[in-house]
């Protein structure tokens, strides 16, 4: 078929080259539309989306009831600024705390900035509540942690590379090692306000921590008065099998943060959950945002929600993920060091030999799968919670030949 130049994915790619920054790597497909688990290319190519915008969309591609909700908001208004109410902003948080059993949402846009949100929070509550000297507050993290790309952010990260050339960093941050919760004991001291984590770390390369780790980091924050503060950004929402993976171990953050799938890929919706005695350290004018909880945001999140439960993604994902996970570990393949993941988050880290992870990607998006490797030797697979048996199938007999090396 002849195509016209800008019907060529090379077209879009070479504009992208030209005028963008280049903070990306890509992979060389260039997306026309998605619907559910398949998305199309320029050229009319089909791939099944084993990434899904990093978790952002749980739901599938332009699921219908969250596009209904969407368009029926912006015809009535998108923007009203937190100097006025809306009729969408309460209903959201009384969706969500429904859900969730929290108190209190305070909503905002990106993941960054709600993990910024829950930094300030945790901070504040430690200089009135739990009496640290403002400026002395610490906040321990983790080893291979990633919470958002600002420079507060990326002043506790272990990546050099997020933090290289954009100091001076912000202070008061302790790193322990990640699964290791008498290393968080020992690192506490009495201005310790906080303990910031992912409760399985994605961007690390789907890192699952031993069992009881929360459970036992939860009873030390408890224990030493410091918040848990638990980052389900990324595995939040059904994306590991159940609602939140704090429910494997009856676990609940004093802080949960929330993001991506929260809007289902339609619109930046973030949030951070507390109860009131965390939440009400906040006055009127300490914290803010113009379009955070503005209606569209809330219209589409309430029906984001109210997909993943109606539609049952989190057990979906539990028997599918397990289903997924046990036939990678079956590949067998000379080539992979270990299958890591819990629900739809998956993580195949393959040997060093192999040569880095990115020419499997490709191989891969060739053969109609997408997914993206991390930190070098990983390929991470995590497709919409909606996904089925037979697509999964489907990937399979895609993913064996490459993960032996056949390409
Ligand atoms: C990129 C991956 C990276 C997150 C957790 C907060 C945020 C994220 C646990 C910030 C965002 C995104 C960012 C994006 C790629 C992706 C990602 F882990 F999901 F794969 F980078 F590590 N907490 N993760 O995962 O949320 O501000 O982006 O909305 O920066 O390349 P955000």
């Amino acid at each position: 078929m002849d195509r016209t130049l800008e019907q060529t994915a090379q077209y879009f790619i070479d504009l992208e080259e030209r005028y963008g920054a280049h903070n990306y790597h890509p992979i060389d497909v260039v997306i026309h539309e998605a619907k559910g688990v398949w998305v199309t290319d320029v050229e009319g190519k089909r791939y099944l989306d084993c990434l899904s915008a990093y978790s952002a969309v749980n739901q599938g591609h332009a699921h219908p009831k969250i596009l209904q909700a969407m368009i029926e908001q912006a015809h009535r208004v998108t923007l009203t600024a937190r100097a006025f109410r809306n009729d969408q902003l309460g209903l959201f948080y009384k969706a969500l705390c429904d859900l969730t059993g929290y108190q209190r949402v305070l909503p905002m846009n990106s993941g960054a900035e709600a993990v910024e949100t829950a930094i300030k929070l945790a901070r504040k509550w430690g200089y009135k509540v739990k009496g640290v000297p403002d400026g002395k507050q610490e906040i321990i993290v983790c080893e291979g942690n990633f919470h958002g790309r600002t420079t507060t952010i990326i002043s506790f990260s272990t990546e050099p590379q997020y933090k290289e050339g954009f100091g001076p960093l912000t202070p008061g941050f302790v790193v322990v090692p990640y699964g290791d919760a008498d290393a968080l004991e020992a690192a506490i001291t009495p201005n310790t306000v906080g303990f910031l984590v992912e409760p399985i770390q994605g961007e690390n390369g789907v890192i699952v921590p031993p069992e009881g780790y929360l459970r036992r980091a939860a009873e030390i924050c408890k224990r030493h008065n410091v918040l848990f503060i638990n980052d389900e950004i990324q595995t939040g929402l059904g994306r590991t099998g159940k609602l939140f993976v704090q429910d494997y171990e009856g676990v609940r953050g004093d802080i949960l943060i929330l993001g991506k799938a929260l809007s289902g890929g339609f619109y930046p919706v973030s949030a951070v959950l507390a109860d009131d005695p965390v939440m009400g350290v906040f006055q009127p004018g300490d914290h803010g945002s113009t379009f955070g909880g503005n209606p569209l945001a809330a219209a589409v999140a309430r029906a984001a929600l109210s997909v993943i439960v109606e539609e049952n993604l989190p057990q979906n994902a539990a028997v599918m993920g397990a289903y997924f996970k046990e036939q990678l570990e079956e590949i067998n393949s000379p080539l992979i060091k270990e299958v890591r993941g819990r629900g739809l988050l998956i993580g195949v880290e393959m040997k060093p030999e192999a040569g880095g992870a990115r020419r499997f990607v490709e191989a891969l998006r060739d053969r109609g799968i997408l997914s993206k490797e991390t930190h070098v030797h990983t390929v991470r697979f995590a497709p919409p919670l909606v996904i089925k048996r037979e697509e999964i199938d489907w990937a399979l007999e895609r993913i064996r030949p490459v993960l032996h090396g056949q390409f």
